[in-house]
C-alpha cells in the first residue's frame, strides 16, 4: 500500500472544487464539543423500550395500566449489556418513562412506578440494574424520559407538570452516576383535563446541563444531537452535521422545512447538531410476541449501518426486552451476526490515503493513491476530520482505466464517515476529487475494502 501526500495545486487545477458561499473561515464554522465527538465516534447505541406496554402488548399505553402487571420473571440487565457489547454498541438508552407515565425507577414523584409493582417485591429499580450492568461491561447509559405523560394528573396544568417533570429528571440525573445521553421526543398530547401542556424546554435542558454537563441532549431541536427525521433508519444522502437552529425551534415542530433540516442539516448552519438515526430491530418499539418472526435480518441490520453511520449519522437500534425481562435469542443472534458481518466487510483494507491540510491558496485538490498493484474492492470509506468541522459538499472517486479516469462512486457530504458500496471493481491508481466545499477541507481521507 502506497500512501501519498496531496499533490501540488497545479496538478489538481483541472479538478478545482467550487468553494460554495460559506462562513468567512474555517475558524468560524461550528465544530463538535468533546461529548458530541465521542457520541459520534461511538457509532452505535442500543435503545431499550420496556415498561407496562411490554405486558399489555401495546405501543402506547394510556396511563390507566395497573402497576401490578409489571412483573418480568427473569429480568437480567447483564444479558442486555453483554448482547449490546458483543454487537459493538457503546451506550444503552432505557425508556425510564414512556407516554403511559409508568416509571422504571422508584420515583418520589408518583406511585405509578416499579415501587407499586410485584417485581422484586416492590424494591426493584430497572435503571439501577441497567447502570450496574453497563458499568460492569464498560458501557454508557442513557435515559428516554417522555415529556408526554398520560398518567400524571397535573399534565396540562403547565407550571405544575413542568415542576413534576423537572423533579423526575433531577432524580434520574443525580441518582445514577454519569448519564451519557438524555433522549426527549416532542410528543405533546392533551392532558386529562383537556388542557394543552406547554413544556419548558429551556428549563429541561438547563437541568440536564446543571447535573450532567457531559451528557448529550437529543431531541428534534437538539440542542446537542438531532433526530434524523424518520424511524426507518435512513439518514439523508446529503447530511450536514450543522443546522440552522431557528428552523427547528422546539421538539415536535413539523413541516417540510423542519423535515429537510432534520434529514440533511445545513451547510452554513450555525449550530453543530449531528443526526441520530433511531429504528427498531422489530416492527414496533415495544416487544410483541407476534413480531418474533419479524426480527430484521443480519443483512437488514448491516444495511441500516450503511444508511446511518455510513451517512454521517449514528445508529440507535431499538432491541426491546421481552416479558421475561430478557432480549430475545433471535434478536441477540442478529446483533452478533451484524457485528460479524461488519467486521468481515471491513477486515481487508486494500489501500488508504489521507490529506491533512489544504494550502489556503490552493483552489482545489485531489487526493490520489497508487495501490502498487491492481486490487479489487467494493467499499469506499471516506472521512473528514470533523474536529475541524465539516466542509465537503461534493466528491467523486475515480479509478484509472486504460489511461482514462472513470468514476467509481460519487456523492455530496462526507462528514464523520461516508460509506459507499458498489459492485467490486479493480484498479491500481485512484483519485478522490473534492468538487465542491463550503471551506477549504481539512483532514480528508479514504480507505478501500475488498
Ligand atoms: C416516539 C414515541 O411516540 C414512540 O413510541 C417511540 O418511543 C419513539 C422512539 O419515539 O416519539
Amino acid at each position: 500500500m502506497n500512501r501519498r501526500e496531496f499533490i501540488a495545486a497545479g496538478a489538481a487545477a483541472a479538478a478545482a472544487p467550487r468553494l460554495l458561499r460559506g462562513r468567512a473561515s474555517v475558524a468560524e464554522r461550528p465544530r463538535p464539543s468533546a461529548p458530541q465527538l465521542e457520541w459520534q465516534r461511538d457509532e452505535l447505541a442500543m435503545f431499550l423500550h420496556f415498561g407496562v406496554n411490554t405486558f399489555t402488548n401495546r405501543e402506547w399505553g394510556d396511563g390507566t395500566e395497573s402497576p401490578t402487571i409489571f412483573n418480568p420473571a427473569n429480568l437480567d440487565t447483564r444479558q442486555w449489556a453483554r448482547a449490546a457489547k458483543a454487537g459493538g454498541f457503546r451506550t444503552l438508552i432505557l425508556t425510564a418513562k414512556h407516554h403511559d407515565g409508568f416509571c422504571l425507577w422508584p420515583t418520589r414523584t408518583t406511585m405509578h412506578s416499579v415501587a407499586s409493582s410485584p417485581w422484586r417485591g416492590g424494591q426493584g429499580d430497572v435503571l439501577r440494574e441497567l447502570v450496574d450492568a453497563c458499568r460492569a461491561e464498560s458501557l454508557k447509559v442513557g435515559v428516554y424520559v417522555s415529556p408526554w405523560d398520560r398518567n400524571a394528573s397535573v399534565y396540562g396544568d403547565s407550571a405544575r407538570y413542568n415542576n413534576f417533570y423537572i423533579e423526575q429528571l433531577t432524580e434520574l440525573l443525580t441518582g445514577y452516576g454519569p448519564i451519557a445521553e438524555v433522549w426527549f421526543d416532542g410528543a405533546n398530547g392533551e392532558g386529562p383535563n383537556g388542557k394543552k401542556q406547554t413544556y419548558d424546554w429551556p428549563r429541561v435542558w438547563g437541568t440536564v446541563r446543571q447535573h450532567q454537563p457531559n451528557a448529550v441532549i437529543f431531541s428534534d431541536a437538539g440542542p446537542d444531537v438531532r433526530w434524523i427525521g424518520n424511524e426507518r433508519g435512513v439518514a439523508g444522502t446529503t447530511n450536514w452535521s450543522a443546522v440552522d437552529p431557528s428552523v427547528v425551534p422546539f421538539p415536535g415542530a413539523s413541516g417540510d422545512a423542519v423535515m429537510r433540516m432534520l434529514q440533511q442539516g445545513d451547510p452554513n448552519g450555525s449550530a453543530w447538531r449531528p443526526g441520530e438515526t433511531d429504528v427498531s430491530i422489530r416492527g414496533g418499539w415495544f416487544y410483541h410476541p407476534a413480531e418474533d418472526a419479524r426480527v430484521k435480518s443480519v443483512d437488514d441490520l448491516v444495511g441500516l449501518y450503511f444508511t446511518s453511520v455510513g451517512r454521517n449519522s449514528k445508529l440507535l437500534l431499538n432491541v426491546p426486552p421481552t416479558r421475561e425481562g430478557l432480549l430475545g435469542d433471535v434478536d441477540v443472534s442478529r446483533i452478533a451476526g451484524m457485528r460479524a458481518k461488519l467486521d468481515s466487510l471491513f477486515s481487508n483494507n486494500v489501500g488508504a490515503a489521507t490529506r491533512t491540510s489544504w494550502r489556503p491558496s490552493a483552489k482545489g485538490g485531489v487526493l490520489d493513491i497508487d495501490l502498487g498493484d491492481t486490487r479489487r474492492f467494493s467499499i469506499a470509506d471516506l472521512r473528514e476530520d470533523i474536529r475541524q468541522g465539516q466542509t465537503v459538499a461534493s466528491y467523486v472517486l475515480e479509478r484509472e482505466r486504460e489511461g482514462a479516469w472513470q468514476a467509481v462512486c460519487e456523492g455530496t457530504t462526507i462528514g464523520y464517515r461516508k460509506l459507499d458500496r458498489f459492485d467490486a471493481v479493480e484498479a491500481r491508481r485512484l483519485r478522490l476529487t473534492i468538487r465542491e466545499a463550503v471551506d477549504l477541507p481539512r483532514g480528508v481521507s479514504f480507505s478501500l475494502y475488498a
